[in-house]
C-alpha cells in the first residue's frame, strides 16, 4: 500500500485542491488555493559517510576499487584500439560515470534485472561480465557476450541478469518495468532496475512506463544518469524543468537526487530505494547527476562545453576520491592501489588479445539468437 501520508490518494488531493468560490462582493478575485506539498522527495547529496557508517567492509572497498578501475582501463583501451580501427560502428564511453554502475551494483542483489541504454561497459564490467568477453564484442568476434552481433551498444549477459544494451534512446524504460512486473508476477522478491540518459526523460515512452510502474506498484527503480548532455544538447536547453526528479510528483511516486560522483552516496541512496521497491513494492525515478569526461562518442567535437567545466568536473574524478578516501583512512596504500591497476591493465590486454584471436561469426549464424523462442515466424 502507498504511505498515505506523503502520497494522498488522488480523490482526497482532487478535493482538497478545489478553487475558493470568488466573492463577487468584495471586488477582487479570490487567490487560488496552494495544492499542500506531498512529493515525496529525498535528497542524497550531502555525501559525509563513512565505510563505517554504511556497513561496507574493507575487502568490499577494494572490490569497489577495483570494479572502477576495470571499467575506467577497459575504456580507455577500447578507445585506443577504435582509433586502430580493431572497433567499427559506435563506441560510447562511461568514462566518468563509474561510480553509478558500481555503486549501484553493489546495493543490490545479484539477481535483481538491470538493462540500460548504449553506454553499457561500464555496467555490464561492474555486474561481472568479463574483460574478454566485452573487448571480443567490441571487436565483433564470435566469443562476444553477443557472438559479436551486437557490438558497444548491445552488451547483454543473461546469466548476470544483465538485459543489455539498447540503442533507440528511451526505448529500453518499458522494458525495465516489465522486468519488475515480471519479477512481481513469478513472486521472485527481485527489483528492477532501468538506467536512461537525461535525453530519454522527454521520451513518450519513459512517461507512459513511469505511469504504469506506480499504477501497478512494480518494484523497479528508474534511474536517470544526468550527465548534463543528450549528445550536443545540455539539460538547460532542452528540459523544461531542469530538476529531473521532480517528474516523480506528476506519477506519484518517490524521487530521489543523488550525488553520482560519490560512489558511497550512490550505494546508500540506491540501497535503501531498493530495500523499499522490494518491501513495499513502490518504485521511484532516481536522477543521478554525473559526468562524462569523453565525447558523445568517439566523433565529437564536443565544442558545446568549456575546458574549464571539464576541469572542474575532472576534481571530482569518482575513482580519484575514493583512493584519496582508502589511502586516508589508512585501508589501503598507495602499493596496493597500484598494484591493483596493474591487476587491471594485464586482464585488459590479455582481452586485447583474446578479441584479436577470437574469429569473426560465420556468416551462416546470421539470423540466429534475433529471437529467443527458436519457431518464431518470420526468421528464414
Ligand atoms: C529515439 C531516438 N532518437 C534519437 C536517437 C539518437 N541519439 C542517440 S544518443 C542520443 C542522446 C541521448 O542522450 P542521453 O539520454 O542523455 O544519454 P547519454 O548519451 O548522455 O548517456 C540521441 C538523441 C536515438 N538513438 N533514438
Ligand atoms: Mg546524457
Amino acid at each position: 500500500m502507498a504511505d498515505e501520508t506523503k502520497n494522498p490518494p488522488r480523490k482526497r488531493a482532487a478535493k482538497k485542491a478545489a478553487p475558493k468560490k470568488t466573492s463577487a462582493s468584495n471586488g477582487k478575485a479570490a487567490s487560488p488555493q496552494t495544492v499542500p506539498d506531498a512529493a515525496d522527495f529525498r535528497m542524497y547529496t550531502e555525501g559525509g559517510h563513512t565505510h563505517e557508517s554504511l556497513g561496507l567492509e574493507k575487502d568490499e572497498l577494494l572490490e569497489m576499487y577495483r570494479s572502477m578501475m576495470l571499467q575506467r582501463r577497459f575504456e580507455e583501451r577500447a578507445a585506443q584500439m577504435y582509433g586502430r580501427q580493431k572497433i567499427s560502428g559506435f563506441l560510447h564511453l562511461y568514462i566518468g560515470q563509474e561510480a553509478v554502475s558500481t555503486g549501484t551494483i553493489h546495493a543490490l542483489e545479484p539477481t535483481d534485472p538491470i538493462i540500460t541504454a548504449y553506454r553499457d561497459h561500464g555496467l555490464g564490467l561492474a555486474r561481472g561480465m568479463t574483460a574478454n568477453e566485452s573487448m571480443a564484442e567490441l571487436f565483433g568476434k564470435i566469443d562476444g557476450s553477443s557472438r559479436g552481433k551486437g557490438g558497444s551498444m548491445h552488451f547483454f549477459d543473461v546469466e548476470h541478469h544483465f538485459y543489455g544494451g539498447h540503442g533507440i534512446v528511451g526505448g529500453q524504460i518499458p522494458l525495465a518495468v516489465g522486468l519488475g512486473f515480471a519479477g512481481k508476477y513469478k513472486g521472485t522478491g527481485a527489483v528492477a532496475v532501468g538506467f536512461f540518459g537525461d535525453g530519454a526523460i522527454n521520451q513518450g515512452a519513459f512517461h507512459e512506463a513511469a505511469n504504469l510502474a506506480a499504477l501497478y506498484e512494480i518494484p523497479v527503480l528508474l534511474v536517470c544518469e544526468n550527465n548534463g548532455y543528450a549528445m550536443g544538447t545540455s539539460v538547460d536547453r532542452s528540459v523544461s524543468q531542469p530538476d529531473l526528479y521532480k517528474q516523480a510528483y506528476g506519477y506519484n511516486m518517490t524521487g530521489a537526487l543523488v550525488d553520482g560522483m560519490d560512489v558511497f552516496t550512490v550505494y546508500h541512496a540506491m540501497r535503501e530505494l531498493a530495500k523499499q521497491a522490494r518491501e513495499e513494492n513502490k518504485p521511484a525515478l532516481v536522477e543521478i547527476r554525473t559526468y562524462r569526461y569523453r565525447g558523445h562518442s568517439m566523433s565529437d567535437p564536443q565544442k558545446y562545453r568549456t575546458k574549464e567545466e571539464m576541469e572542474a568536473k575532472k576534481n571530482e574524478d569518482p575513482i580519484i576520491k575514493l583512493k584519496a578516501y582508502l589511502i586516508d583512512h589508512k585501508l589501503a596504500d598507495n602499493a596496493q592501489l597500484d598494484a591493483i591497476d596493474d591487476e587491471v591493465k594485464a586482464e585488459v590486454n590479455a582481452s586485447v588479445e583474446f578479441a584479436e584471436n577470437s574469429p569473426y561469426p560465420p556468416l551462416e549464424t546470421m539470423y540466429e539468437d534475433v529471437y529467443v523462442q527458436e519457431d518464431y515466424p518470420f526468421i528464414v
